[in-house]
């Protein structure tokens, strides 16, 4: 088992139920369209797979009807149309229903063919899982309207910050050629609701733009449109000069104006549902609409505005920070787009990291959430793990996504949770969306290790709803990946729910941040400074001195914590009330303040250091003793995955002890290993031999 097949195993079922069994050999699928064909052919797959036999369909005495519920037929099976209105275009009803004279059937009901593919994988999770369907019925529909996979990929197939093999988009052999992967990639969206997929990497080359491109994305977006996905790109602020032949991209100018809303009209011309773009400007040597000292509502209405009459979005990324600007890194985002709350137009969706930083293992929540009420704001979250360790380190972000949703941003008062904002509900906005940078690429895994699959679906199974629960999902996802035993799900999910926490120990522990090694971001940097920028060094963020360590963000600082709630200000700016996990990244704290075991802080930041590396081992421990409750292949590839995270986070600890220690001058404590080379080793070591260090 090379993995190919993700959470869709459709493993064999033992001793399966008569509903199960009865469900497959009679089953009925209402009306006809590409959709339900689909649907059809998903039953035939997981019937072979969970019964080695071939699915039925039965007009007379259907088991299971699938159903939209303007073909339902009303009088057998009174439904109440109220309810069934209220699941909107993408949820799902499933209930087992006795209509009495042995009309007895499990059925599914939806207001679209989209809604039903969403039932149908939903039901047949639940059958691969063994669960039974509950009294009352399921009853779900996603609570946010765009969920999106951002593709940071190229043209020329490289994916930036990717880690498995190569963009799936083959743009050479598109449009003739439709991989049999853009289908099976289409599927497994489908299956934990994503409904949206950004092709392009958000350092956008405007060439996706052209006639020879839009055909390509056009022959995509035909493949993907049967499992409900929209297609969506990267527009880059320069294309007007680039491809369209202007003197310049001025979000003012007429003539720049004119030439995107005949842009807009030609995409459309091509796929007629087309999404909207994605922008990054003004960030990183992105041109944006500073170029032209105009602002992020100029730029972003502009292209609001041509979509517009396509019933287009923009999602404009908030992820705007200048070296230019002498402010902390924190604030710049919020400083420039709070004062725009309220202008821009109503199809621009403003995208924001979950953090202000960017993506580190932790980060306290975005001072945006919450902050822009009269804006629609949706969430970026990162799958590819960028500053996680890359493909080879087992992080399940179910976790830091989860801790992210729940906190409480205290603007409209206790209660005013991250979630609130994404779902809309906090400020009463119907535009929502939640984008996760993809992890996929070209091995046949798709994400390089097994386990980053789960981030994948974990990722969707959040935009879908942003109150679930991380366990939840870890164990579903086992289940349908691996196996049902509990010997082998217990213990795994219990190393799944705790890896995050662990990567954190071993890499930023106590609110540290961005000291990865310089530009790839993979392995321990703390010693980067100088370059063109300071904002992309790592004494830049840690402040590491003989005085102490840590970034003062409080008024005595930079202040970024004035950008939050007072709530959050009072117990954040105090030493002693603020979570320590959040320390160093709001304040500068000597190496002999005493945290709240007792201890100093260099003991603790050491025995962080330490514990990361001891749970590593202990994954390694515990995943060998799984050995032959799951297939060999599989198997022996996190294995190997596990030893090189094991060393690596010894790595991690040796390297950042050295390099902190010169400054605390304290030795280690009892119980944290000393390294086993010296700090000039760990500098010139470069084990993935990337160019960069
Ligand atoms: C940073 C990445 C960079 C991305 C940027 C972004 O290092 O490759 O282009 O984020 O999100 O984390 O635009």
């Amino acid at each position: 088992n090379d993995g190919y097949k993700l959470w869709l195993q459709y493993h064999t079922i033992e001793n399966p139920s008569d509903w199960q069994k009865e469900s497959f050999e009679h089953f009925k699928i209402n009306g006809s369209s590409s959709t339900l064909d689909i649907i059809g052919d998903e039953i035939q797959k997981a019937s072979l797979g969970f019964f080695q036999k071939v699915a039925n369909q039965d007009t007379n005495n259907p088991k299971l009807i699938i159903s939209k519920f303007s073909d339902l037929d009303q009088q057998k099976f009174p439904l109440d149309a109220n309810k069934i209105t209220s699941l909107g275009s993408e949820g799902f009803f499933i209930q087992d229903f006795d209509a009495g004279n042995q009309n007895k059937a499990t059925i599914m009901v939806a207001n679209t063919d989209i809604g039903l593919l969403y039932g149908t994988y939903h039901l047949l999770q639940k059958i691969q899982k063994n669960e039974a369907i509950p009294a009352e019925g399921i009853f779900q529909s996603p609570k946010t309207q765009h969920r999106l996979l951002n593709h940071w990929d190229n043209l020329d197939r490289t994916v930036e910050r990717g880690y498995s093999g190569f963009s799936i988009w083959n743009w050479h052999r598109l449009p003739r050629h439709i991989d049999q992967q853009y289908i099976d990639y289409a599927r497994a969206n489908a299956s934990i609701g994503i409904n949206g997929t950004v092709l392009t990497n958000v350092n956008a080359n405007s060439l996706v733009l052209t006639p020879e491109y839009l055909e390509k994305v056009k022959a995509l977006a035909d493949t993907f449109r049967p499992y409900g996905i929209k297609v969506y790109l990267t527009a880059r602020f320069s294309s007007p000069i680039e491809i369209g032949g202007k003197v310049t991209a001025d979000p003012l100018d007429q003539e720049v104006q004119d030439w995107w809303k005949e842009k807009a009209k030609e995409v459309y011309k091509y796929i007629p549902d087309f999404g909207g773009f994605v922008v990054k400007a003004d960030s990183e040597g992105q041109p944006g609409p500073h170029n032209y000292g105009r602002t992020q509502t100029d730029g972003a209405n502009m292209l609001a505005d041509a979509v517009a009459p396509f019933g287009g979005i923009v999602m404009w990324r908030a992820f705007v920070y200048s070296e230019k600007t002498p402010d902390d890194r924190h604030k710049q985002a919020f400083n420039e787009f709070k004062p725009l709350d309220g202008k821009f137009r109503k199809n621009v969706i403003v995208q924001v990291k979950n953090g202000a930083i960017d993506f580190q293992p932790r980060e306290p929540f975005h001072p945006l959430f919450g902050a822009m009420p009269k804006t629609p704001l949706m969430m970026e979250f990162q799958i590819t793990q960028e500053y996680l360790g890359h493909d080879t380190h087992l992080a399940f972000l179910a976790p830091m996504y989860e801790e992210v949703l729940k906190e409480d941003t205290y603007v409209s008062g206790k209660g005013s949770e991250v979630a609130k904002t994404i779902d809309g509900s906090l400020h009463s906005h119907t535009l929502t969306a939640m984008a996760g940078v993809a992890n996929i690429g070209t091995d046949r895994n798709w994400t390089g290790h097994h386990f980053h699959q789960a981030n994948w679906f974990a990722y969707g199974r959040l935009a879908w709803d942003p109150y679930e629960k991380a366990e939840n999902i870890a164990e579903d996802w086992i289940r349908l990946t691996f196996s049902n035993d509990d010997d082998f799900v217990n213990p795994i999910k219990e190393m799944m729910l705790n890896s995050r926490e662990m990567v954190v120990n071993y890499m930023t522990p106590l609110g540290l941040h961005h000291i990865m090694a310089r530009s790839h971001h993979y392995g321990p940097g703390p010693w980067v400074t100088g370059g063109s920028r300071a904002d992309w060094t790592s004494t830049y963020y840690h402040q590491a001195s003989e005085e102490g360590i840590g970034f003062d963000r409080t008024a005595t600082g930079s202040n970024a914590l004035g950008q939050y709630a007072m709530e959050l200000q009072k117990k954040w700016g105090d030493i002693n009330s603020i979570p320590e996990e959040h320390l160093l990244w709001f304040h500068h704290v000597s190496w002999d303040h005493q945290l709240k075991n007792g201890d100093n802080l260099w003991n603790n930041l050491a025995k962080h250091y330490q514990k990361g590396v001891e749970e590593a081992r202990k994954n390694v421990k515990t995943w060998e003793s799984m050995n032959g409750k799951i297939d060999d292949e599989r198997h022996q590839h996190v294995l190997s995955f596990m030893k090189i995270q094991a060393e690596e986070a010894a790595w991690w600890r040796d390297a950042c002890l050295l390099y902190f220690g010169q400054f605390s001058k304290m030795p280690l404590p009892e119980g944290v290993e000393p390294p086993k080379h010296d700090l000039e080793h760990y500098i010139n070591y470069n084990p993935k031999n990337v160019p960069g260090i």
